[in-house]
């Protein structure tokens, strides 16, 4: 694998599946594969889980992991080729990263959408940018329109929680105060796609995808309906796509309830975290037998230690 910045970089995602659950089995079975190689992790937006556990990934495999908070301590980067840079931009990515290339052999980065300008979201103006410009292998850890290291624990989640060869999971949409991103959503759908489940999303009036990812795959407006004999409830806020990072909705009939999880087949619930409670979920759900999200997010190291693995082994 040369970068990982989409769910449609994995070739082979059984293979990546089962490295992921030996990996999980013996973390530190190869201490020597990263030694001497650096990975710098640069992030334009917070986080916690995607930052400690792609850092723990790295170490567990011998390598350095360097941390860049580039909003708030570097530069203030330009994107537009040929721009004169006569604003508060005072570098180009253009140098940016290639100096980077020269210090690290790995690049990881994370950079939310604007949820205002569509079209420069979905070019993955920053993502594509390092692509176009880095040297080395680049990774995302969530850009304006995917999230594929969660995709990938999720996957994992599933494979090591489900009762039935062919589980049925619901990605279902719930309010939220804030805009939030689609990518997590995005790339979630994407492997499901690819996975053996039943799957239906569960979102109100207004908040379709984007076709491109949910072409093929059952939407319906009725939540009760869709958790209907559920495996698994994925709980997700995001904003609306066709009215462009609009809220249009915060209906707390969409929370997950206990009265809503009695409607499934004794459902798993999952979500990527951070989780507002008693919006996406209630306590009584989320601290209930049936929530796993903090398995869920354990199986972040192991996910992003299959990706570094396959990136540095420079396989498929
Ligand atoms: C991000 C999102 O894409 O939805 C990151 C999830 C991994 N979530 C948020 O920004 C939540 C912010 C909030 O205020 O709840």
């Amino acid at each position: 694998m040369k970068n990982f910045t989409s769910v449609d970089d994995v070739q082979d995602l059984e293979g990546l599946l089962s490295l992921a659950k030996i990996i999980k089995a013996a973390p530190f079975s190869h201490p020597e594969k990263g030694r001497n190689k650096t990975i710098g992790l640069l992030f334009f937006n917070p986080s916690l889980r995607t930052r400690l556990s792609t850092q723990k990934a790295a170490l567990n495999l011998g390598m350095n992991a360097i941390v860049m908070n580039l909003n708030t301590e570097g530069w203030s980067l330009e994107f537009e080729d040929g721009a004169v840079m006569d604003g508060t931009s005072a570098e180009h990515v253009k140098e940016a990263a290639q100096v980077v290339s020269q210090y690290c052999d790995i690049i990881a980065i994370r950079s939310f959408p604007t949820l205002t300008d569509k079209e420069k979201d979905e070019e993955e103006y920053v993502i594509s940018a390092f692509l176009k410009y880095a040297s080395v292998p680049v990774i995302s850890l969530e850009g304006s329109t995917e999230h594929p290291l969660q995709a990938v624990a999720d996957a994992l989640t599933i494979e090591e929680y489900k009762k039935t060869d062919r589980p049925k999971v619901v990605l279902t949409w719930a309010p939220h105060p804030k805009a939030l991103p689609h990518a997590v959503p995005n790339s979630f759908v994407k492997m499901m796609k690819k996975v053996n489940v039943d799957f239906v999303i569960a979102h109100p009036e207004g908040y379709s995808l984007n076709q491109k990812f949910i072409a093929g795959v059952t939407v319906t407006h009725n939540q009760d309906e869709a958790f209907a004999n559920a495996d698994f409830i994925y709980a997700k806020n995001w904003s609306s796509y066709d009215d462009y990072g609009k809220i249009l909705s915060t209906d707390p009939s969409w929370t997950v309830t206990p009265e809503k999880m009695a409607l499934t087949n004794d459902a798993k619930f999952m979500h990527c975290l951070p989780v507002r409670r008693n919006m996406i979920v209630t306590d009584a759900v989320l601290d209930s037998e049936a929530s796993i999200v903090i398995p869920q997010a354990n199986n972040r190291t192991f996910a992003a230690q299959a990706i570094l693995t396959k990136i540095l082994d420079n396989e498929q």
